[in-house]
């Protein structure tokens, strides 16, 4: 059965329970209903009304949403705030002050808590710190950091000083950093001597090494180390410069730089269907909004919860969910810097039960290797810890599997806990689909409803809208504070990618397929419909790792890179490569796999690995020359061919594809 007919047939419901709803900020769906009326009568009254309750203005807005340039949009734009003082100056005289910001975890189990007054003095002096580098509002600072608090101290400085970050996933290898010091034009790199995951010491200096080493880094003037080990690391005189020596004689005091409301807090490099990453930008003002309200309304967060989000600062979920949201909110959130499955796979139930989380949110493909991990070894299963703290639970990254969904509501959840399944991207800034946790009943696989002002459809290609229980493409038809501004240095490529002629030009095309459930309009994700590929919740474009496969010239004629479905990682990637050589077979192929696995891993990251390499005498072509990628797809997942070969060039081609090597 495929995805869009289990929507269909899925019947089972989990409404709130009663306590749960009575408790929530937004309780019951008459609540719900009446904040998305609200929103439809009067659009800017609305968001205006939630941008003054939720942010702290240093210059009040007049103007909510400025549509002149669409799709340019621009919100509150007159106003002006400081990203960090809405995370920490905010909470100075209040009860929130003396309670612990970040309980963070390290690899080997060590804790530390961090209060917020002592947040923000390190904020304070690390701001300070950077300016004495030299670095400016308007600067932008490459962040290639592991999950410390460190990481998040780099990334409130900067905002302190309106110096506007990209963080860098510390997976993604030297290449990728290099291409995004040069396009975002970045004056300084933050990054540690190493990281520590899962009991090693990785590098991360010597890969920033590498990175400059590759040239073209022209604006970088400075490279900022925290020293996470005792380990020493290569420092360039002049250049490197480590925390200690930067931090001595700073103040703790620093004044926050008032920015307009459209002042790039950030930019994140994320994969789209062509080979060049899109650095997607966001705004300051709107997008601290959406931080704040998303941490009330999807996850209803209270003085008492403990909130622990398990993504990367590498990532957008990690941007708002870790770096900024619980801050804004003024919750106490865990930050863990080691990995699910060391020392074994009942890590994260450990650390629920030791810090008492209330509200845990993670990815899919994490949830299905504990499933995994559980029914392998018993001694791993959740059910061996007390997980009664937890009162909600989250899932984000790709689409949730019903069996994943069961198993998590029962398993961990104790059948008592909502699952928020919240769907969004890079480019929403936070949450845009989603149950709320004293409102929306759930359904397995579901992401439910858009929030409130959210204006999402399924459409076809012409943007007509679609009935429930037809797929078709996802859109949000008007702006949201928190949208992408544009892609950083290419505003062609952003009206291209989201605003398509065809539609008009002004609705926001998600490139994700959809479908809306006949009987209560929810909608469920059925993945992306363009070139981009969802690994485990990372995003991967097809195009980039094609370009991976063929800039290995002495080896690789061409290649294609397609999708396939996988049980554990949600997608898996399938490379279809014609070498410069002969087709190898046996032993060889398999060695030539690995080399190639290899340089993908040094080109993008290890993440974007192809788990399956094919090697072909040629791709099916049409006529024309057009690599029939449906026809990999098919190939990729094992599937006979059903479809029409009829304008294919080498038909025979697809028997020598099919052989596994
Ligand atoms: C936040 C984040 C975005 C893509 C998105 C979609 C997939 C994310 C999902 C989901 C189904 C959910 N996705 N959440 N699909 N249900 N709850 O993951 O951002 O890395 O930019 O990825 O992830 O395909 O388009 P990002």
């Amino acid at each position: 059965m495929s995805a869009i007919e289990s929507v269909l047939v899925e019947n089972r419901v989990f409404p709130p329970q009663e306590a749960a709803v009575k408790a929530a900020r937004i309780s019951g769906m008459a609540a719900y209903e009446a904040l998305c009326r609200q929103a439809e009568q009067d659009f800017q009254g609305f968001w205006a009304q939630q941008a003054r309750d939720n942010v702290v203005w240093t210059r009040p807005f007049s103007r909510t949403l400025d549509e002149s340039n669409a799709p340019f949009y621009k919100w509150f734009d007159d106003g002006e705030l400081n990203a960090s003082a809405n995370c920490l100056d905010k909470h100075v005289g209040t009860p929130v002050e003396n309670e612990t910001a970040i309980v963070f975890e390290a690899d080997d189990g060590t804790v530390t808590r961090v209060t917020y007054k002592e947040l923000l003095a390190r904020v304070g002096q690390f701001a300070n710190a950077l300016k004495a580098q030299g670095i400016r509002k308007g600067d932008r600072v490459i962040i290639y950091m592991p999950m410390t608090v460190e990481g998040v101290v780099a990334m409130q400085a900067c905002a302190r000083i309106g110096a506007t970050h990209s963080v860098v996933f510390g997976g993604f290898s030297a290449k990728a950093l290099n291409e995004r010091i040069i396009d975002a034009g970045a004056v300084a790199v933050i990054t540690a001597n190493f990281q520590m995951r899962g009991g090693k010491e990785l590098p991360l200096k010597a890969i920033v090494d590498d990175a400059i080493a590759m040239g073209g880094c022209t604006t970088l003037r400075t490279v900022l180390v925290y020293m996470r080990t005792p380990t020493a690391c290569n420092m360039a005189a002049g250049r490197d410069k480590t925390f200690d020596e930067v931090l001595k004689g700073q103040s703790a005091e620093c004044t926050p730089v008032s920015v307009g409301a459209e002042h790039p807090l950030f930019i994140l490099y994320t994969s789209g269907s062509t080979g060049k990453p899109k650095g997607v930008q966001h705004s300051t003002g709107g997008y601290l909004l959406w931080a704040k309200l998303t941490m009330d309304w999807t996850f209803d967060i209270q003085p008492k919860d403990v909130f622990w989000c398990t993504a990367d600062i590498g990532w957008i979920t990690g941007h708002t969910y870790v770096a900024y949201g619980p801050l804004a909110a003024g919750a106490t959130q865990v930050i863990f810097e080691g990995i699910p499955t060391w020392p074994d796979a009942g890590r994260f139930w450990q650390m629920i039960q030791k810090h008492k989380v209330t509200v845990f949110y993670t990815a899919p493909t994490a949830i299905r290797s504990l499933i995994k991990a559980a029914e392998t070894d018993a001694k791993v299963h959740p059910r061996n810890w007390d997980l009664s703290s937890l009162r909600i639970l989250g899932s984000v990254g790709e689409p949730i599997n019903p069996e994943a969904w069961m198993w998590y509501h029962k398993n961990v959840g104790g059948e008592r806990c909502p699952i928020v399944d919240t769907f969004w991207q890079t480019e929403t800034g936070g949450h845009v689909i989603t149950p709320l946790p004293g409102a929306t009943p759930t359904v397995p696989g579901s992401c439910t409803l858009p929030l409130p002002g959210i204006m999402a459809a399924i459409v076809d290609e012409t943007g007509k809208d679609l009935p429930n229980g037809a797929g078709g493409m996802l859109v949000i038809k008007r702006p949201w504070p928190s949208m992408i501004r544009t892609i950083w240095g290419d505003p062609e490529r952003f009206k291209k990618s989201y605003f398509p002629e065809e539609m008009g030009g002004r609705t926001y095309l998600a490139g994700d397929g959809a479908v809306r459930s006949s009987d209560r309009g929810y909608f469920r994700i059925t993945g992306r419909i363009d070139d981009v590929l969802n690994v485990s919740g990372h995003r991967l474009g097809t195009m980039e790792i094609e370009s991976a496969l063929v800039s290995k010239t002495d080896l690789v004629a061409e290649a294609a890179v397609v999708g396939r479905p996988d049980d554990l990682t949600g997608e898996a990637v399938c490379a279809f490569v014609v070498l410069k050589r002969p087709r190898p077979v046996g032993e060889e192929a398999k060695k030539i796999a690995n080399e190639l696995r290899n340089w993908v891993a040094k080109e993008i990251g290890p993440i974007a690995k192809p788990k399956d390499i094919r090697f072909g005498d040629n791709l099916p072509k049409t006529r024309s020359g057009k690599i029939m990628r449906r026809l990999l797809r098919s190939i990729a997942k094992g599937e006979a061919i059903t479809q029409d070969t009829s304008t294919l060039e080498n038909p025979a081609i697809l028997e020598q594809l099919a052989e596994k090597n």
